[in-house]
């Protein structure tokens, strides 16, 4: 194969080494069983038979009516999927698989502690769960049909719970990451006007019991002051006595779970027949701005793709024991734990804790010790359980048909660990590439359809057409140049809108390419997906990084901006500016330049201060590695940061010809600092 591919540098500035590419090829054991066999369905999904190829998604799930219209694009670019039809995610994920499989496992929850019981909950069992806690949230916290919740928990069986509850009741749920801090969920209390906050006291992570319930008493102090009243905060308790005995809870505002709702058991909820177009949930994500902002997430368009997605990209079968390592708290938690698997009645796995502790065979234990069979995972956690332990997986008896990677761009010599150490050459891989704001994949290959190639995501899903682009607008067809991906049509996983601003939706995903924005034909709307791409010969893609600000850490989707603006929130900070450095494990790390205000002495006081400040504001996940006290920050003459110059002082590369700078002088001396650190 090797095939060569030439070094170019748009906007995105990305060099795409040279590399080997091979191709490895499914065992015939696993095309044998493979939910999706038929070569056809690309031309199925090809653009001629647009938007009803879709239909074929959406029959996976059970209607209450179906839609009066596939595809509604009277309001382009906030495209409407299956319009009309009436459907339920909760009734879909749970009560339609009770006749056949009600005592079959939904939800294996795996504690950190290993001397506690693994969860075995049944689909009969989260039926229950799910109708009592729906009937607290509605009689006991008054919630009902188009509210918003925001629900900051860590991983636990009563995290899909509680967004099953809402998806029940047609509230819309935004989940919190649960290592975010309290200003962050502020944030998103704030924006998505949320009243009630649901939390839990405590969990294990990596050795440390971490109570969280304080989390959501600082939130909802932040909250307050930006005019957000949280009048009901329901807390989850995992560790009575434990954990919560610190945390005084506020009378009248705060509740424990597990008191009020045995008010409710035996309680059924209807579920609410809601309107495909109605929003499911909304997934706050960085933008280049320093607000994040609210992807909304349709109910029968998210669903029928993600449950689409499921069956034909992740081949679950409901005999399948599957397992995504990703949080619920971010899109693929959502999509690949929670809707998606549920709605095909599998088997899905929850722990809590990280891979690599208390070793670094604890992943391959949890996976011999409950049949999985179908893993899911990131490069970050790979790279990090290649590090630890190489050898580790051969020391466990599991099997895996099929693997995912998600979230960054993989190396080729990770992936072929990833295929011969934790798949033992006999999974399948699919890396898929896709997006908050696109609900399921974008790109990646059909298992048994389409040989994988390392490095590479893959061409588009069927009914994906990607397509990349110049600065111009122009098509870049030459195989190995590099351009922006986009697709050229909507899909029913698309998001909606972004919560509340419609205008940043357009700006940010559709104005670049659209040369007619009031047009109400799909194909002046072109998404623009933000990441720099090549395709090569065999039509498949590969991703180069996000050509926008956006850091992505260990797989976590952090704005510059927003770690910038948290720097700045430090009084003796002037002026900050954070760029992407390659790191070994996490794929990138920020690193954080700061020109301090003109008197202040730059002290290693300062700097953890500063650094302290971003981890209290966003989390330790936005810790820079390092922050650098400069005396200047390199500027052009209209006063812009060339955080270009800054990405390469840090990167260790070349600066290129800084003379047009305002100030030049300063680029030698900040390489100076760097280099000899
Ligand atoms: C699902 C998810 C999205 C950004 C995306 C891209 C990067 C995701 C990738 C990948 C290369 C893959 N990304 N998957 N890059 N190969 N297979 O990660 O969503 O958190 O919104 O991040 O992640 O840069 O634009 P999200």
């Amino acid at each position: 194969m090797g095939e060569k591919q030439v070094m170019e540098t748009t906007e995105a500035q990305i060099a795409v080494h040279w590399q080997e590419e091979d191709y490895y090829y499914p065992s015939s054991k696993f095309i044998g069983q493979a939910n999706l066999t038929d070569p056809d369905i690309y031309d199925r999904f090809s653009l001629d038979n647009f938007p009803d190829c879709f239909t074929e998604y959406a029959e996976l799930l059970t209607w209450y009516k179906y839609w009066d219209e596939v595809l509604d694009t009277s309001d382009a670019p906030c495209f409407k999927w299956f319009r009309g039809g009436q459907i339920n995610a909760s009734y879909n994920c749970i009560d339609r698989h009770l006749k056949k499989n009600k005592n079959k496992t939904a939800i294996h929850f795996v504690p950190e502690l290993e001397e506690e019981r693994v969860d075995h909950i049944t689909y009969q069992e989260l039926y229950v769960r799910v109708n009592e806690f729906a009937a607290l949230l509605r009689d006991f916290a008054g919630l009902k049909r188009g509210d918003r919740v925001t629900i900051h928990m860590p991983m636990s069986a009563e995290l899909p719970i509680t967004m099953l509850a809402c998806a029940r009741l047609g509230v819309i749920h935004s989940v919190v990451f649960g290592g975010f801090s309290a200003s962050a969920c502020a944030d998103r209390i704030v924006d998505s006007n949320s009243r009630v906050l649901i939390s839990m006291d405590a969990y294990y992570r990596a050795g440390n019991l971490l109570n969280h319930k304080v989390n959501a008493d600082e939130a909802v102090a932040i909250a307050a002051k930006d005019g957000q009243v949280v009048d009901k905060v329901l807390v989850w308790q995992r560790y009575p006595g434990k954990a919560s005995s610190d945390t005084p809870m506020v009378d009248g505002r705060d509740y424990f779970v597990n008191d009020v709702v045995k008010k409710y058991y035996g309680a059924r909820v209807e579920p609410e027949k809601m309107l495909s177009e109605d929003p499911l949930f909304l997934m706050y994500t960085s933008g280049t701005t320093g607000k994040p902002k609210g992807a909304q997430h349709s109910t029968g368009g998210y669903l029928a793709y993600v449950t689409a997605m499921s069956k034909y990209i992740q081949d679950i079968h409901p005999k399948d024991v599957y397992w995504c390592m990703a949080d619920i708290g971010w899109i693929t938690g959502h999509s690949f734990i929670v809707y998606g698997p549920l709605a095909l009645c599998a088997s899905t796995v929850i722990y809590e804790g990280v891979p690599t502790y208390p070793d670094a065979g604890r992943s391959w234990r949890i996976a011999q010790d409950l049949d999985v069979n179908i893993f899911h995972t990131a490069p970050t956690a790979i790279r990090a359980l290649r590090k630890i332990g190489p050898d580790e997986p051969a020391k466990y008896t599991y099997h895996f048909k099929h693997m995912t990677t998600v979230g960054e761009p993989i190396e080729p010599e990770v992936w072929k660990w990833y295929e011969s150490a934790v798949g033992k050459g006999e999974a399948i891989i699919v890396d898929t590439w896709w997006q908050t704001e696109t609900g399921g994949f974008l790109c990646s290959t059909v298992p048994a359809l389409k040989p994988m190639k390392p490095g590479s995501a893959g061409p588009g899903v069927p009914g994906i057409h990607p397509i990349i682009l110049d600065d111009n607008g122009d098509e870049v067809t030459q195989p190995g140049i590099a351009g922006n991906i986009c697709i050229q049509n909507p899909w029913p996983g698309q998001m909606q809108t972004i919560w509340g601003d419609r205008q940043r939706f357009v700006d940010t995903y559709f104005a670049r390419y659209c040369k007619n924005p009031e047009s109400k034909d799909w194909r002046d709307w072109p998404y623009v997906a933000g990441d720099a791409a090549t395709r090569s010969q065999d039509g498949y893609y590969r991703i180069l990084g996000r050509i926008d600000d956006v850091i992505n850490v260990s797989g976590h989707r952090l704005g510059t901006k927003e770690i910038e603006s948290a720097a700045l929130v430090v009084q003796e900070v002037a002026e900050a500016a954070v760029v992407p450095v390659a790191h070994e494990i996490k794929g990138k790390e920020p690193d954080l330049y700061i020109a301090l205000k003109p008197g202040v002495e730059a002290t290693d006081e300062i700097a953890k201060k500063i650094s302290d400040a971003i981890c209290e504001q966003i989390g330790k996940i936005a810790k820079p590695r390092k922050v650098w006290l400069v005396p200047d920050m390199p500027k052009t003459r209209s006063g812009k940061i060339m955080r270009r110059v800054l990405g390469a002082i840090s990167n260790k590369g070349d600066v290129g010809n800084v003379m047009t700078l305002a100030n030049p002088e300063v680029v030698e001396t900040i390489k100076n600092m760097v280099d000899k650190s």
